[in-house]
C-alpha cells in the first residue's frame, strides 16, 4: 500500500478512495479503508481540526446525551480498555480529546487534509471515478466516495429580518468560537429550546447579566444527572469491555439499556407513578425506555407527557413562565427527547426570562435587540440554538452528481430517496454514512456509524475479491426502501410532532419527510445483513 501524498497540488490526486469528513464516521472510515483493504484513503476535513460535531460544537454546556461507556468505538476491546471516561456523559472537551488520542493511536491525521471543504462531486461515468473538488481547488480522484460529513453540521440560521443591523454579537451554537464568548455581565438573548438550547440556558445564566430565552415550541426534558465516575464503574468498563459492546449491539438503538418488556397501559397508575418517578430520579435518555408501548401508543406516551409536564410544574416557581414551558404540543420523545442539568430550575432565577414566542413571534432583529409582536427585548449578544438543517442539508450543500450528470438535489427535490440510507440509484459507488434512510439519530451514533462503516468496507472488499468495479442501488429497491421508511415512522409517534427537524418541519420549504429509519437498530442490522446474505440483494454489481 502506498500513502497518497499529503501536500497541495495542482495537479489532481488519485485515490482509491475519498472519504469527506473526519469526525466520529469519517475516522473509522479511513481507518478500516486503509489499514483493513490497504487502499489509498484520504479523508478531506472543512475544519482544522478532527473530531466533526464535537469540533464546532462548542457551547456553553455542550456534553453528550448518551452515557459515556457507549459513546465510543467498540471495534477495538483494547481501546475500550486503554480510555477512561471521567462523567457519566462526557462533556465536548473530553470527546474531542478521545477522538484525538483514537486518531493519534492509529495514525489516522496523515491521511486527512484539513481546511479542505468539499464543493462538487462528479461521477465520471466512462472512467468510473468520483472527481471531488475543494473550496481551495483541488481535485481528488477515486474510485469509491464516502460521504461522512454528519446528520447535524449545516447550522440553520434563520432568517429574521434586521439581523444584520445587530450592534451586538451573534453566534449559532454549532459554529461556536474556540476562544469562547465572554458572557460575564452581558444581556443575552437565546432563541431556541432544542437538545441544545436546554444544555446551554443554565451555563449561559449562571455567567450572563441576564438571559432571555426565546421559546417557539415548549420542550420536554428529563435530570441528565451527570456524575464524575467511580473508580469501580471504570473497572467495571474495562473488565466488561465485550458485554457492553453486545449489548449496544442488540438494543432498539444502540444504548446500554434496554425498554422495559411491559406496557404503560397496562401498568396501575400508581405503580406507573413509581417506575417513572424511579426513572426522573436515575435522570438520562433511559427515561423513554420505562415502557415499551410509550412510542406506539399514544395513550401510553400521554402518561409519560403528563408525569413531566407535572414535574416542570412543581420545579418551575411563578406559575407564568411554568405555564408556557409545559404547554407542550407534541407527545414525548416525538421529538429528540433532550435531558438537562438545571433547566427548569434555570428559570427560578432572577437574572432569566421566558419569551413565549408562539403566542408573540419574533419580527425583527434591531440594532440593540430582539423584538416580538409584543415587546423588543434589549440584548448585547444573541445564541442561535436554532438547530441544523438536518441529515440532507450536509449532502446537499455539496454538488454531488452521478450517472449521465444528475444532481442529487433533483433526485431529492421530493424527499430523500436511497436505498438503506447507503446508496442513491444513479450514484454508483457513492455510500452515505448514517444517511438518511437509516436509523442513525434515533440511535446512539457512534453504533450506528460503526455498522456502517464495517458494511460498507465489506462491500468494498467484497467487489475487490470479486472484480467488481461498480456497486448501485437498484431504482426498485430505492421504492421499496422509501416505503419501509415511511411505515416504520407511521408504526410510531414520531410523526406527529409537526415541528421536528426527523421531518425536516424546521427549515422553510424542506420537503416534509420523515427522514430517519425508525424500525430499531437491531432490525435494520438483520436486514443489512440478509441484503448480502442474499448476494447484495437490491444492487447491481458490475
Ligand atoms: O436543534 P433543534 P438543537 N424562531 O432543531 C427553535 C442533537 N444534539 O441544536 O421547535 C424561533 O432540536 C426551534 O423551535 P421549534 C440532538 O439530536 C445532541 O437543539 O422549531 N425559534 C427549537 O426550539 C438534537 O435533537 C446533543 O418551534 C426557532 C430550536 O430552535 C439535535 O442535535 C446536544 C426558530 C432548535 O432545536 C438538534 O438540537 C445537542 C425561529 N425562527 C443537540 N428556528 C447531545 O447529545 C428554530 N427555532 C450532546
Amino acid at each position: 500500500m502506498s500513502s497518497p501524498p499529503t501536500g497541495r497540488t495542482d495537479e489532481p490526486v488519485e485515490l482509491d478512495a475519498v472519504v469527506i469528513g473526519a469526525g466520529f464516521a469519517g475516522l473509522y472510515q479511513l481507518f478500516r479503508l486503509r489499514d483493513r483493504l490497504g487502499l489509498t484513503v484520504m479523508a478531506l476535513e472543512a475544519a482544522d481540526g478532527i473530531g466533526g460535531t464535537w469540533f464546532w460544537n462548542r457551547y456553553p454546556g455542550a456534553r453528550c446525551d448518551s452515557e459515556s461507556h457507549v459513546y465510543w468505538y467498540t471495534f477495538s476491546l483494547e481501546l475500550m480498555r486503554e480510555w477512561e471516561w471521567s462523567e457519566r456523559y462526557p462533556g465536548q472537551a473530553e470527546i474531542l480529546r478521545y477522538l484525538n488520542f483514537v486518531a493519534d493511536k492509529l495514525a489516522l491525521k496523515r491521511d486527512i487534509r484539513f481546511r479542505t471543504r468539499v464543493t462538487s462531486a462528479h461521477y465520471d461515468e466512462a472512467a468510473n471515478r468520483w472527481h471531488v473538488r475543494t473550496e481551495t481547488g483541488e481535485t481528488f480522484i477515486a474510485k469509491y466516495l464516502v460521504t461522512a460529513v454528519g446528520c447535524l453540521s449545516t447550522a440553520n440560521v434563520p432568517a429574521i429580518p434586521g439581523l444584520e443591523m445587530f450592534k451586538g454579537d451573534w453566534y449559532h451554537t454549532g459554529q461556536w468560537p474556540h476562544e469562547g464568548v465572554d458572557i460575564a455581565g452581558k444581556r443575552v438573548g437565546m432563541i431556541g429550546t432544542g437538545s441544545t438550547g436546554i444544555q446551554a440556558a443554565p451555563v449561559i445564566a449562571a455567567q450572563a447579566k441576564h438571559l432571555t430565552v426565546f421559546q417557539r415550541t415548549a420542550n420536554y426534558s428529563v435530570p441528565a444527572r451527570n456524575v464524575p465516575l467511580t473508580a469501580d464503574f471504570k473497572q467495571y468498563v474495562k473488565d466488561n469491555a465485550g458485554e457492553i459492546r453486545a449489548t449496544t449491539h442488540q438494543t432498539y438503538n444502540g444504548m446500554g439499556f434496554r425498554v422495559e418488556e411491559r406496557n404503560a397501559v397496562d401498568t396501575p397508575p400508581e405503580e406507573r407513578e413509581r417506575i417513572y418517578e424511579a426513572a426522573w430520579e436515575r435522570g438520562g435518555l433511559q427515561f423513554r425506555a420505562s415502557f415499551e408501548d410509550m412510542l406506539i401508543s399514544k395513550q401510553a406516551n400521554d402518561t409519560a407527557a403528563d408525569f413531566i409536564k407535572s414535574k416542570i410544574r412543581s420545579i418551575v416557581k411563578d406559575p407564568k413562565t411554568a405555564a408556557v414551558l409545559s404547554d407542550i404540543d407534541h407527545p414525548y420523545a416525538a421529538k429528540r427527547p433532550p435531558i438537562d442539568t438545571n433547566y427548569f430550575e434555570t428559570y427560578n432565577r432572577p437574572n432569566v426570562t421566558l419569551v413565549d414566542v408562539k403566542a408573540a413571534p419574533i419580527r425583527q432583529i434591531s440594532e440593540t435587540g430582539i423584538r416580538t409582536d409584543e415587546a423588543e427585548y434589549p440584548v448585547d449578544i444573541i445564541v442561535f440554538a436554532t438547530g441544523f438543517d438536518a441529515m440532507t442539508g450536509p449532502l446537499l450543500r455539496m454538488d454531488i452528481r452521478g450517472r449521465g450528470g444528475i444532481a442529487l438535489k433533483d433526485v431529492w427535490e421530493a424527499g430523500p430517496r436511497n436505498y438503506l440510507g447507503l446508496q442513491v440509484a444513479g450514484f454508483p459507488n457513492l455510500f452515505t454514512i448514517t444517511g438518511p434512510g437509516s436509523p442513525s439519530v434515533l440511535c446512539n451514533m457512534p453504533v450506528a456509524i460503526e455498522q456502517h462503516v464495517d458494511w460498507i468496507t465489506d462491500c468494498i472488499d467484497h467487489m475487490r475479491a470479486k472484480g467488481r468495479e461498480r456497486i448501485e442501488a437498484r431504482a426498485e429497491a430505492v421504492e421499496k426502501w422509501v416505503t419501509e421508511v415511511n411505515e416504520a415512522a407511521a408504526r410510531t409517534l414520531l410523526p406527529l410532532a409537526k415541528h421536528s427537524w426527523y421531518l425536516g418541519a424546521n427549515i422553510p420549504g424542506k420537503p416534509r419527510v420523515f427522514m430517519p429509519y425508525a424500525g430499531g437498530l437491531v432490525r435494520y442490522r438483520e436486514i443489512c445483513h440478509d441484503v448480502v446474505a442474499r448476494d447484495y440483494e437490491g444492487f447491481a454489481l458490475s
